[in-house]
């Protein structure tokens, strides 16, 4: 073990071992397990549910006389995307530079708390958030009309007024479910998010998907959203069949299969980017957030709370003349869209009574943890 440690990039887990690959060719993937004492000694968060992550940077050396390869140390990260419960962080992905949440207005039907977790991850992550809302040929030709309406332009307007007087009120109007979905999902491209409206079935060109096709060229893309929004369509139309799927070495020892639910990195050739997939993802929990970083990941209230008079204030209720309860409370000049009040207001009482469980929770345990009791 003279040999000096070399630097590979984590891009599969299974379990105990991992492959790993080695840099700079990032050619051909090597099976990899930890050094002894590493999960011991390299976890930031007790409760992270593995001591790496895909995208993790990590020093290894070669087991003599194998093929195998031994983690040594795990470098630091740049940036990372988590989802947890109470008992378990989910570090998804390490050293992402942007993420795409893939969103579909219908079949699957559109999850706006899904998004806000979402958003709420990569802004203390460190990780730049894209949204992509899919099957927007699905929506009725009344929806797309509502969409470049002056009505639909002055509720995004108004609804984020306090003073506004909605006249006729919101329920009075006969919006659809499809109308409001799209009235949301516009709300984030006025909140400055990089939104693309996408029908993937179509072979025509689309300038939407030339400029998610740009964002993604260098660095490292995570894909994630629900199952069936569309993120294999997305994925194949950005980047054809020429994605390299980097050898599967569940296959050649016939263990792993059960690890569906782990992201795969992927490098793409021709370009200097790489891709993380992870499967469909149900629920995005950020139990391991506190209540004044997760107020401070939402955009709309950031300035607020940078702002804000009191050194390290948390933001508590009845805090007065605090800048960020004085946008909750109504009394600024701009308040939070509705649909996003009310994925804070979840996501807040879920930081309070952390037993009880809500939908939209993350509270998948690990065998492992179970077993702990
Ligand atoms: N109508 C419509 N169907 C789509 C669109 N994008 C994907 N689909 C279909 O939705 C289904 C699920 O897509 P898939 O890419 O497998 O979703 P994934 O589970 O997120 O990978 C497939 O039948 C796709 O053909 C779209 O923009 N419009
Ligand atoms: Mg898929
Ligand atoms: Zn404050």
């Amino acid at each position: 073990m003279s040999e000096k440690a070399k630097q590979a990039i984590v891009s599969r887990i299974f379990g105990a071992y991992y492959s790993i690959l080695p840099e700079p060719e990032r050619s051909e993937e090597l099976r990899a397990v930890l050094r002894g004492r590493l999960r011991l000694e390299q976890q930031d968060d007790p409760k992270e549910r593995n001591p790496l992550a895909v995208g993790d940077r990590v020093l290894y050396r070669m087991e003599s006389g194998t093929h195998e390869a031994i983690i040594e140390e795990r470098l630091p990260r740049d940036s990372f995307l988590a989802r947890s419960s109470p008992y378990e962080t989910h570090v998804l992905a390490a050293n992402v530079d942007r993420a795409v949440a893939v969103c579909s207005f219908k079949d699957p039907a559109f999850r706006p708390g899904f998004i806000d977790r979402f958003l709420s991850a990569c802004e203390t992550g460190h990780v730049s958030p894209h949204l992509a809302f899919t099957k927007t040929d699905l929506l009725a030709p009344e929806t797309h009309a509502f969409a470049s309406s002056l009505e639909c332009l002055e509720l995004l307007r108004d609804l984020v007024d306090p003073s506004a007087e909605l006249d006729p009120p919101l329920e009075d109007r006969n919006l659809s479910a499809e109308d409001y979905s799209v009235l949301v999902a516009l709300n984030y491209r006025r909140l400055g998010y990089k939104c693309y409206f996408l029908n993937l079935l179509t072979d025509e060109t689309d300038e939407e998907l030339d400029r998610l096709r740009a964002a993604v060229q260098e660095g490292t893309t995570l894909l994630t959203g629900h199952s069936g929004t569309g993120k294999s369509t997305l994925f194949n139309r950005l980047f054809g069949n020429t994605a390299q799927r980097t050898s599967d070495v569940s296959e050649s020892t016939g263990k792993g299969r059960h690890t569906t639910t782990n992201p795969i990195l992927m490098v793409l050739p021709d370009r200097p980017g790489m891709v993380i997939d992870t499967p469909g993802i149900k629920e995005w929990g950020l139990a391991h957030l506190d209540r004044k970083t997760l107020l401070e990941s939402y955009a709309e209230l950031q300035e607020a709370a940078e702002n804000c008079k009191f050194r390290n204030c948390k933001h508590s209720e009845g805090t007065r003349d605090c800048a960020v309860q004085a946008i909750l409370q109504g009394h600024a000049p701009e308040i939070l869209f509705p649909e996003r009040q009310k994925s804070l207001d979840l996501m807040l009482e879920s930081l309070k009574a952390p037993d009880r469980v809500r939908k939209g929770d993350y509270i998948k345990p690990t065998g492992r943890l179970r077993n702990k009791g």
